[in-house]
């Protein structure tokens, strides 16, 4: 484990030969039905279990509020959708995601943001962005020297919606549709454009969407 103030020296990946259709978990492992390089980008199957999905949604329900960005000021044009953070190690459903995704991409569970959970509604979308924060936010740079910059994301599909809501990534011409309890995992070990992870949550067309994300960090988080 890397002193608080230092990050690992290599990024957050799943390590995983090129064409490698399998993942260990930890505690299960998973089918990877997508897996490109530059950035590293895996879409895993079964990461959720139908029931740990219907869990996260039950339990986010009554917390869910106006969805932020990274420049609040932007929220009503780039996202719209209603989200809530779970505490750090809320539940044992919380710990098993946070030991997953540890296991999974190598990465120590104090770099991680809380795991977050978003809802659109038919409508609603997030705009075509970066995870990373911007010196153009310096409330958020300001944190990156704290907590250190993302470097990685993990984003979860709670559920399927009738139509629309599949996450573009638009550098890489890659579209994948929401599958209940998949993952998208992807790295931008630079904070920069040149990471080529601009992507964007399609407009839900029918029914509603819902996913989780983790976001990994460079240095020690909270
Ligand atoms: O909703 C999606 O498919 C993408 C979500 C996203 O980009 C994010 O939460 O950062």
């Amino acid at each position: 484990m890397p002193p608080p103030d230092q990050g690992p020296t290599s990024g957050p990946s799943a390590r995983l030969a090129p064409g490698v259709r399998v993942i260990h978990l930890g505690d299960r492992w998973a089918a990877v039905s997508l897996q490109r390089e530059s950035p590293e980008l895996l879409v895993i199957d079964g990461f959720l279990t139908p029931e740990e999905c219907d869990a996260l949604m039950a339990a986010a329900l009554p917390r869910l509020t106006v969805s932020e960005t990274v420049a609040d000021d932007e929220r009503d044009r780039v996202r719209t959708s209603q989200g809530m953070f779970f505490d750090p190690g809320e539940t044992a459903l919380i710990r098993r995601i946070d030991a997953r995704v540890a296991t999974a991409f190598d990465w120590p569970l104090t770099h991680a943001e809380d795991l977050q959970v978003t809802r659109y509604q038919a409508g609603q979308r997030y705009d075509p962005h970066y995870d990373y924060f911007s010196a153009d936010t310096p409330d958020d740079i300001s944190g990156v020297r704290h907590f250190g910059q993302r470097v990685a994301t993990v984003l979860f599909y709670l559920n399927e919606p009738v139509a629309g809501g599949e996450t573009e990534f638009l550098d890489l011409q890659l579209t994948v549709r929401p599958r209940k309890g998949c993952a998208v995992f992807f790295t931008y070990p630079e904070a920069s454009p040149s990471s080529l992870t601009l992507h964007a949550g399609c407009p839900v067309a029918a029914g509603e969407k819902w996913i989780a994300n983790k976001w990994l960090r460079r240095k020690a988080f909270g």
